[in-house]
């Protein structure tokens, strides 16, 4: 049974697939690292929690070697759009918590998983279908160092045989724990406003596509990756997946078909607008499906409906 180590677990995916690790591989192997709240409901009682401060490789280390820690998810990042106002603290988060995984990894010999993201695209990559193996020219700190974690995972991989893996995430939407500070993240707030019957301000343009994914399957991906066959592998850092594409008309109709009298409106945010408009309009995940069978289930009709009936369940 692997011994999993979680850094970022109160975070967006950090309290859902904490969740989901513990259902998998038992709620003693799943070590919970927090470095600030808001700490999810019952997160203390559900199993096993250590505050760490992911900048201090010695806190990793400790707690590695204290649960026997064979595979470390690394979850600690500064989204995009907050990177950019503060793109020291983006740097020091994405690169600090990655590099001194890694080299706890290598002493320890743990597997690691650092998610990128599509934010590892810029301009000047194809936007459309986005290949697998393409260029890789950022004009974001967050997508620098998602870049850089992709590079250096696969040196620790081939120079020391560290079974680093990762998944190039699109925009998450889930109903649990909100993002904070990311390009994507209007496609959870408009349904906490449609839930409300507010009007939703948009900060993105019409016609403005990005890839995006609604949590299952986002935690399917983290699971089935660290899962899949090694032997089958041709690349690790980090695979394109998706599991659809939308702008936010197309979002806006969705939602429209439950809440026919929902209202949304633009008032666009120019450094978010800049950011999503560097960021490709849909991945190519073919490799992700040919090398471990990636397949995604929700599309925007059916996430839509089960993020309403969620929150409408929450709002009880
Ligand atoms: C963001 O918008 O910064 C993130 C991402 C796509 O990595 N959700």
């Amino acid at each position: 049974m692997k011994k999993i180590l979680i850094i970022g677990s109160t975070g967006q995916i950090g309290s859902e697939l904490s969740i989901k690790l513990r259902s998998i591989y038992g709620e003693s192997n799943v070590v919970c690292g927090y470095f600030a709240p808001p700490f999810p409901e019952n997160f203390f009682e559900a199993g096993p929690t250590e505050e760490i401060n992911a900048l201090e490789k010695e806190q990793i280390a400790s707690v590695v070697k204290k649960y026997n820690i064979d595979t470390i998810y690394n979850l600690a990042a500064i989204l995009s759009a907050t990177a950019e106002k503060n793109p020291k603290l983006g740097w020091d988060v994405g690169v600090g918590s990655l590099m001194n995984c890694l080299d706890v990894a290598k002493e320890y010999k743990c597997s690691v998983f650092t998610p990128s993201s599509i934010g590892a695209f810029g301009p000047e990559t194809p936007r459309d279908k986005t290949p697998q193996d393409t260029i890789q020219r950022p004009k974001t700190v967050y997508g620098i160092t998602k870049v850089l974690g992709e590079l250096i995972s696969d040196y620790y991989f081939q120079h020391w045989g560290i079974d680093t893996r990762s998944v190039r995430f699109p925009g998450i939407i889930s109903n649990l724990t909100p993002p904070g500070g990311g390009t994507t993240d209007y496609a959870v707030e408009i349904f906490y406003k449609a839930i409300k019957g507010e009007k939703f301000v948009c900060p993105l343009k019409a016609g403005t596509f990005m890839d995006m994914m609604y949590m299952p399957d986002a935690l399917d991906a983290a699971v089935n990756i660290m899962e899949a066959d090694a032997s089958k592998l041709i690349h690790r850092n980090a695979f394109n997946v998706t599991a659809m594409s939308f702008d936010p008309e197309m979002l806006l109709a969705e939602i429209r078909k439950h809440l026919p009298n929902f209202q949304m409106t633009y008032e666009i945010d120019p450094l978010k607008q800049s950011i999503a408009d560097s960021w490709p309009n849909s991945l190519d995940d073919s490799c992700a499906k040919n090398e471990w069978n990636w397949q995604s289930k929700f599309n925007l009709e059916t996430m839509t409906a089960d993020m309403l009936a969620n929150l409408r369940e929450k709002q009880k």
